[in-house]
């Protein structure tokens, strides 16, 4: 039987990893760079995703890169409510990026269909205000803020303390009204996590999908991946290994992967599944989850 994402307008399918691409909105950005300033620019990015093959925008006001500055409500308004007006008539699966309740209720009163929040509800007002909507929601571990959390991140055990954080909100998700269908979890690639803290995560992806399902997975252009690389690459230069990595999450189990480079990952889940994914029924009946 199909798992299900409720996700505002639509119904997801995750038979397959939903490929999620990044719409940065931020001056700042460490991948974009101030490169989507204008509406049109961003406008014409997200049009390049979806012909690329994403399920799914993520549209995001405010940096959350490490050392990172906060911006303000009026701020971030400013940033995502021009391009969100404009996607929401596109029809197509929107993603707000914000841990700001006012920013997550001005998009979902322009549609948005799932709130994509790095601090897993935790503001005040915020479960609510997903409560209320028909909206599913990312709910995403994290040690710290992204101002200081790469200081000296610390863990007993990354593992079980992921795991039982994305537990416990889940469970203040679900006794606010927010049903199982509408949630997603995360463990927060590089969020409070050292190289080695991302790395323990990430080989046991397939039990944390297990346990956590659906999972997000988002290490898109990150340090975990730049560490493995000449130090003279940009962030922008660790596409390839982004697709290495985004695959290796697919077949781990990860349920939605969020990332910039769209039209190269979404080719690279084409040919895992053409090639070895597809079970011995989908062969039958020649079956293929890509159009
Ligand atoms: C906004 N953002 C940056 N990195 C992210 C990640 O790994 N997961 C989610 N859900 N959001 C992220």
């Amino acid at each position: 039987m199909s798992r299900l994402l409720q996700a505002g307008r639509f119904q997801l399918t995750l038979d397959r990893p939903l490929v999620m691409g990044i719409l940065n909105l931020t001056p700042d950005s460490f991948s974009d760079g101030g490169r989507h300033a204008s509406l049109e620019a961003a406008l014409a990015h997200a049009r390049r995703m979806l012909d690329d093959g994403a399920d799914l925008l993520d549209v995001g006001g405010e940096s959350t890169r490490p050392g990172a500055v906060r911006v303000t409500v009026e701020e971030e308004l400013a940033r995502v409510l021009p391009v969100l007006r404009e996607l929401a008539r596109w029809n197509v699966p929107l993603s707000i990026d914000t841990c700001k309740t006012e920013v997550m209720r001005a998009a979902l009163e322009l549609g948005v269909d799932l709130v994509n929040d790095i601090a897993a509800l935790e503001a005040p007002g915020a479960l609510e205000t997903v409560a209320a909507s028909g909206a599913a929601v990312c709910l995403m571990h994290k040690q710290g803020e992204p101002q200081t959390m790469q200081a000296a991140p610390h863990y007993d055990d990354v593992f079980e303390t992921v795991c039982a954080y994305l537990a416990q909100r889940r469970e203040s998700a679900r006794a606010a009204g927010i049903a199982d269908a509408r949630i997603v979890l995360d463990p927060g690639f590089g969020f409070g996590k050292t190289f080695e803290h991302n790395l323990a995560l990430f080989r046991r992806l397939p039990e944390l999908a297990a346990r956590c399902a659906p999972v997000l997975v988002g290490v898109s252009r990150k340090s975990m991946l730049g560490r493995l690389l000449p130090a003279s690459r940009s962030a922008a230069e660790r596409d390839a290994a982004s697709v290495a990595a985004a695959l290796l999450a697919a077949q781990a189990g990860a349920s939605i992967l969020r990332v910039h480079a769209v039209r190269d990952t979404v080719d690279a889940q084409k040919v895992w599944h053409a090639l070895a994914a597809a079970t011995e029924a989908d062969s039958a009946h020649g079956e293929f989850p890509y159009g």
